[in-house]
């Protein structure tokens, strides 16, 4: 098949998944083109069946705002047409699924007929999408997308919840690379973050306002004066200062670190012990599948699809959103008990392999040749 894949190419859950379904697609023999603004961050290795073709904007002085969609769009009909595109997979309803509309169009004009795939990732529909600047158009290129997909059952009803919906919402879970992340810790680099054996807690996000990266804080201020250990963060973010700050006003910068945007996540997973992502919503939890798929338990919130892959006392714990003391406490008694730790982290690892992706890919594979 030739599949044109359409995301965000940047460290966002949304981009990652598409990354890595184009990635494991052409593996597979496919052959797969990437339609963005931006080469994609895990896409740096060379593999003859990928293909990236860059979206262009034109900046003209008249414009305030460069007009995306539009360049988007008339790419999406280029690539269709001159790479004979079978298929149109696009990720993050806004605006990719508008573009892919009018991009269908375009070719129904001139005689070639291309399925739209839509796959919803969660702020499309829970922030953005509903928002009433975005509804009517976000509703109508949904409604018209050849299939819909969403990364949850909590993602589906979201949407059936907010929006008019008339046609199935397909549930196809996001995936993990188990073998990738399957890695031996490198010593070294534990020494550095921990070098008298502390334990590592970990969190990772675009530190955006819905991940509570202050929560996060909160949890390890307590967790710290019990057990000895250490804080990283991964990723950067708005929220990054306001961080950074109750850190200094608790006193714990010693013991926390922030390593901005990483690429390695599989290196940095394999020294952590325990993974805390405290959003106030999340669709699915791709950062938090990707901890468990390294054998590192997660402490999250019960918020959104979070419950679907976070098993409450096997694959970590879970909590009502902003609860930091209950999460503290958890944090507490898994790392103080080597037995239920070493436990947690063999659960964790083998509930990821439900979502491996070699279980996951051939379902859209499936749906996709429903189409052609
Ligand atoms: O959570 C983010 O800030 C990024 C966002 C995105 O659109 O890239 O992630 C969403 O999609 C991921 C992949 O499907 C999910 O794992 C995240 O849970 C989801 N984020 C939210 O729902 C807030």
């Amino acid at each position: 098949m030739r599949i044109g894949i359409v995301c965000y190419p940047t460290f966002g859950g949304s981009g990652v998944l598409a990354t890595e379904l184009g990635k494991a697609l052409a593996d597979k023999g496919h052959q797969v083109h990437f339609i963005t603004y931006q080469q994609p961050v895990r896409l740096s290795e060379f593999n003859a069946n990928i293909f990236y073709h860059e979206v262009r904007v034109p900046h003209y002085p008249l414009f305030d705002y460069p007009p995306y969609e539009t360049a988007l769009a008339s790419t999406m009909v280029d690539v269709i047409v001159n790479s004979n595109i079978d298929l149109l997979h696009v990720h993050y309803a806004v605006p990719h699924a508008s573009a892919a509309y009018m991009a269908k169009m375009i070719l129904e004009k001139q005689g070639k007929k291309i399925p739209v795939v839509t796959t919803l990732h969660g702020t499309d529909i829970t922030l953005v999408g509903k928002d009433k600047t975005f509804a009517p158009v976000v509703t109508f290129s949904i409604n018209e997308s050849d299939a819909i997909t969403a990364v949850s059952n909590n993602l589906r009803d979201e949407t059936y919840k907010n929006f008019k919906i008339g046609k199935e919402i397909e549930v196809i879970q996001n995936f993990v690379d188990v073998k990738r992340f399957n890695k031996k810790p490198i010593d070294a680099f534990r020494r550095v973050i921990a070098p008298n054996g502390e334990k590592i807690l970990l969190h990772a996000s675009n530190f955006r306002k819905l991940k509570r990266v202050q929560d996060v804080v909160l949890i390890f201020a307590e967790t710290v004066k019990k057990v000895p250990s250490k804080l990283l963060f991964v990723g950067d973010g708005p929220e990054r200062p306001a961080a950074e700050s109750l850190c200094r006003e608790l006193g714990i910068c010693d013991e926390t670190r922030f390593v901005g945007k990483q690429e390695q996540m599989e290196d940095i997973l394999a020294i952590a012990d325990l993974f805390l992502l405290t959003s106030d919503y999340e669709s699915f939890g791709l950062a938090a599948l990707e901890a468990m798929a390294a054998g590192v338990p997660v402490i999250s919130t019960n918020a959104g699809g979070l419950p679907e892959i976070n098993v409450h006392g096997q694959t970590g714990y879970l909590a009502n959103v902003g609860d930091v003391n209950t999460m503290g406490r958890y944090a507490i008694e898994l790392l103080s008990d080597a037995e239920k730790l070493q436990q947690f982290k063999l659960n964790a690892a083998a509930h990821a392999r439900l979502f491996d992706i070699d279980r996951i890919v051939p379902q859209y594979e499936a749906l996709y040749n429903r189409f052609l």
